[in-house]
């Protein structure tokens, strides 16, 4: 076995976005492109030599052989051990739990989350963090300025690993340790709920519906609701991974899982539905008749926490990016506890859940998460549902509008403009940045503008500055829209539209939430010119 150093070129565009390095799978598979990026992560992470990572990604098409590549340049660069997960498979949440039970140096993790997978279509990799959070941008710009240095890069020549035998074999000098990729993720969430109330609420004819989307969930949610919660079996559909996730889009909302909103809508519906995305890390959840908004979702289950053993202490505080919806700001206001507002992009959450300021997080985006982890969980938000429902013995619907009366409701939805001509988008995005200073006061569909701005955060815990993270427009009821453009696609542009509305009136919260934000999407159309600059007047995705 010998290590071998190739020689290679800087290769353009390998900037990570939101969440890592995201491209058509052919674009990795290109020579040296794979290589280039992952020397790339060890470099800028000041070398390999002699550390531990953790290994995993959800099983698309090309997992298997890049995370073989990925083996081989770690034990080229001096790795002394790599966890990897059976199959080279491992949900970003069970990573990033995997990267803080065994106090590694960080993990790197194969996935593209919610994009479809296939041989033309995505994949992605990114680094986690020691505290087993995807990399902050100050590490992810020194990974993306080594590939713009690239020159060589280290590989052992040496026969495959099988990774499907868990156990201990050794490439090169370096340890690999093939482990269950469930175990000690489900012991986790059996630490931290109450599976005992949640299986007696089972026997009792609790019937719930999880759609895995055939994506990296499966396994886990098997094991947890069918094996140890005792659902029935088949609680769990498209339960098995595949590598082009069965030509689903692993998008856990109301266009891509359709299957199951059909399936909650009907006369016999289950009590509760939920669904995941690719690798595990995000959550939509239904109740029978009811859609939850992932910012409805975060308020209620910050709100009822203390029903679970593990938050029965209270909250420290409660984190949301910035295009989420306020209905958390109003639980944290009533908990007296303080609420931060992140740009989008779980990294953002890193600092606030290790200094102890938050423990709760979440995101429009169908992400919720807390201080068990350092990514967003799909099954933890999914188990902490079925835990407040145990305990209340309430029906999903009946704890929505419970919650509405109490707190108000933030009508709220998004609406995306996929795949469009980027510099369209640039160009539309520039006018309206141009167009802030003389917003303020401006009447439209009868409401007036309060402020406007392009969001800057100031990280309270190292003083960092990210700016121009979306164009904020506030007006003066409360309403609120926001654009920006999102950093997960890999096709052309996509424009994120994020619409709110505050109805704290009990008896006008039944309304569908298109209709309800009725003038919101007229002004924010007229604001932005969306027609006249991108040439679409309506989304392809709405949630
Ligand atoms: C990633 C990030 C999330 C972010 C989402 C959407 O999620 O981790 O924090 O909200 O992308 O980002 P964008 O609006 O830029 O597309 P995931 O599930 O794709 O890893």
């Amino acid at each position: 076995m010998t290590s071998t150093i190739h020689a290679t070129t800087p290769i353009e565009g390998q900037k990570p976005g939101t969440s890592g390095l995201r491209k058509k799978t052919p674009v990795f598979m290109r020579p040296m492109y794979l290589e280039n990026f992952v020397q790339a992560i060890f470099d800028g992470t000041g070398g390999a030599q002699g550390k531990t990572y953790v290994l995993g990604g959800d099983g698309r098409y090309f997992n298997d052989r890049a995370a073989q590549v990925i083996l081989k340049m770690a034990a080229a660069n001096g790795a002394a051990r790599v966890i990897v997960g059976q199959g080279a498979i491992l949900s970003t949440p069970a990573a990033s739990h995997l990267i803080r039970l065994n106090q590694t140096d960080g993990g790197i993790i194969m996935s593209a989350s919610h994009n479809p997978g296939g041989p033309t279509e995505d994949f992605g990799v990114k680094f986690n963090m020691p505290n087993g959070g995807p990399a902050p941008e100050s590490v992810t710009e020194a990974i993306y300025a080594c590939t713009q240095r690239m020159h060589e890069i280290h590989m052992i020549t040496a026969s495959d690993i099988h990774l499907d035998k868990i156990g201990r074999v050794r490439l090169g000098e370096m340890i690999v340790d093939v482990v269950d990729p469930v175990a000690d993720y489900a012991a986790l969430m059996e630490s931290l709920f109450d599976f005992r109330a949640i299986r007696a609420m089972v026997a009792g004819g609790f019937r719930m519906r999880f759609d895995a989307m055939c994506a990296v969930t499966g396994p886990y949610a098997t094991e947890i609701l069918e094996k140890r919660l005792g659902m029935e079996p088949g609680t769990v559909i498209n339960a098995t991974p595949l590598q082009d996730f069965g030509g689903h889009h692993p998008d856990p909302n109301p266009t891509w899982a359709h299957v199951l909103m059909e399936e909650m809508f009907t006369p016999n519906a289950p009590d509760f539905g939920a669904a995941s995305d690719g690798d595990g890390d995000r959550n939509m959840v239904v109740g029978r008749n009811i859609y939850v908004s992932p910012s409805d979702s975060l308020a209620v289950l910050a709100a009822n926490a203390h029903l679970a053993p593990a938050y029965k202490g209270g909250l420290k505080g409660i984190a949301r990016s910035m295009p989420t919806s306020a209905a958390a700001d109003r639980v944290a206001k009533a908990l007296g506890v303080e609420c931060f507002e992140t740009p989008t992009g779980w990294k953002f959450f890193g600092n606030l859940l290790d200094a102890g300021r938050c423990t709760i997080c979440g995101e429009e985006s169908f992400g919720t998460g807390s201080d068990h982890v350092r990514e967003k969980d799909g099954l933890w938000a999914v188990l902490l549902w079925l835990n407040i429902l145990a305990v209340r013995g309430e029906s999903v619907a009946h704890i929505m509008h419970a919650h509405w009366k109490r707190f108000g409701r933030n009508y709220y939805s998004r609406h995306d403009f996929e795949a469009i001509d980027t510099r369209h988008a640039d160009a539309m995005m520039s006018a309206l940045k141009a167009s802030i200073p003389t917003l303020p006061g401006t009447e439209i569909e009868g409401m007036s503008i309060a402020s406007a701005d392009d969001f800057a955060y100031h990280d309270p815990i190292d003083g960092s500055v990210s700016r121009a993270q979306g164009v904020r427009i506030k007006f003066d009821d409360g309403s609120r829209i926001v654009l920006r453009l999102s950093g997960t696609g890999t096709e052309g542009a996509t424009l994120r539209l994020y619409l709110e509305r505050y109805e704290p009136d009990a008896t006008k919260q039944d309304l569908d939430p298109q209709e309800a934000l009725g003038p919101v999407i007229r002004a924010a159309h007229a604001l932005a010119g969306i027609k006249e600059q991108i040439g679409r007047d309506r989304p392809n995705v709405i949630t």
